[in-house]
């Protein structure tokens, strides 16, 4: 019987800040993940979709991903499920499924008939029935007609959605009466209605020109837990056992200082009897700073021997000219700082350097770069409105997500 299951997502491996990358950070993550594993005799892995972050993932985010898998398939831990988020290649996750499920890791890449895996104890009895609805895309629940208006298009992807989870609900409903006494746990990586998200915590929305959000009330009470992703900060949604785990490190400046998190979900039987959120180490500190030039300075000095990247506003009243050197000179002293972004306030509160420097093209949505042409090209308001609608329209058809 699984006693004890984990229930993590969003993990984006390969993920870069401003142009930094962060495997050091990924790798202790895992470290500390398979530590946590063993420690805490852990019987399942469930992870709720964006395992990459990118279609095209790094070798070494490769690396990072499968050597966690091999090690978590020796471990205690018996069963992993794995489904694709909107970040994901479902094609490129599921390319190893089959090699994969010979050391009982499942991964759900692509929707398909096959969503409910039951999982089996090492007597070959049932252990757990999971509904694995892997993020589903536009061509997955909706048929796509020409000239459709846009009500209709949200209108249609939220009853395809709900569609599919129904159709889930109702097999997993069946197979649940067969096996009274086995949890039946869903995973989806969605919105869901009530959920919270923040500014500059790199959820991207799922489907472009809409912001669909699906009802809780989706996942029925015979669930004994349900397993999100896509909200990138920890939360429960209605219910307590309807949960969003988060990501597993900051993913922005937005979200520096807060605390990330996976659940340890323990079980007797069917029974949910808890659910413990064990909190990540802080492996990279992000700050935000700002104020004028003495004051920087005076913050940046704090930082005593923490490891901490920096996203710097000044806001002081004299001009500085040579700002980015001096702060740059100043922090030279200082091995454990680093500055990803200065932002001046006084001379251009977002100057092209700033756009151009600061942010990486892997931070521009599709939609972002249209902006900066319309910036460029100085079109009227009214006439970006239309054009944009179009663009959003030709990237709905190409399924390129924003
Ligand atoms: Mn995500």
């Amino acid at each position: 019987m699984i006693k004890k299951f984990i229930h993590t997502s969003d993990w984006h491996i390969g993920r870069k800040l401003r142009d930094f990358e962060r495997y050091e950070e990924f790798r202790k993550f895992f470290q500390w993940l398979e530590d946590l594993i063993n420690t805490e005799e852990i019987d399942a892995l469930l992870v709720s979709g964006d395992i990459f972050d990118n279609t095209t993932p790094s070798v070494k985010a490769q690396e990072i991903y499968y050597s966690f898998l091999a090690k978590i398939s020796q471990s205690h831990c018996r069963h992993v499920i794995i489904i694709s988020g909107n970040h994901d290649s479902p094609a490129f996750l599921d390319a190893p499924a089959e090699l994969l499920n010979l050391i009982n890791i499942q991964v759900i890449g692509t929707a398909c008939e096959n969503e409910i895996i039951t999982l089996y104890d090492t007597d070959k009895n049932p252990e757990m029935i999971v509904c694995a609805v892997p993020y589903l895309r536009d061509r997955d629940v909706r048929t796509l007609g020409s000239g459709d208006s846009y009500e209709n298009i949200d209108r249609d992807l939220i009853n395809g959605i709900n569609f599919h989870y129904a159709k889930v609900f109702d097999e997993a409903k069946i197979l649940s009466d067969k096996n009274k006494n086995i949890s039946v746990v869903a995973m989806g990586h969605l919105f869901t209605h009530g959920g919270i998200t923040k500014p500059d915590d790199g959820v991207r929305s799922l489907y472009v020109g809409t912001s669909i959000e699906i009802q809780s009330e989706i996942f029925p009470e015979f669930l004994t837990y349900t397993a999100l992703g896509h909200l990138h900060s920890a939360q429960k949604i209605k219910r307590e056992n309807i949960r969003y785990s988060g990501s597993p490190i900051q993913m922005d400046f937005g979200e520096a200082g807060q605390q990330k998190s996976v659940y340890i979900i323990e079980l007797d039987g069917k029974n949910l009897i808890n659910i413990r959120d064990v909190k990540i180490p802080i492996f990279k500190r992000l700050e935000r700073i700002s104020g004028d030039f003495d004051e920087l300075c005076a913050e940046i000095q704090t930082f005593q021997n923490e490891s901490v990247w920096l996203d710097v506003t000044y806001t002081g009243e004299e001009t500085i000219g040579n700002l980015s050197d001096r702060i740059k000179d100043f922090v030279k002293a200082f091995s454990n700082v680093e500055i990803l972004s200065i932002r001046d306030n006084k001379t251009a509160p977002e100057s092209d350097e700033i756009k151009n420097s600061a942010r990486g093209i892997d931070d521009i949505t599709p939609l972002g770069m249209l902006d900066l042409f319309f910036d460029e090209k100085k079109i009227a308001d009214d006439k970006r409105e239309i054009f944009a609608k179009m663009y959003e329209e030709i990237l709905l058809k190409a399924e390129i997500e924003e």
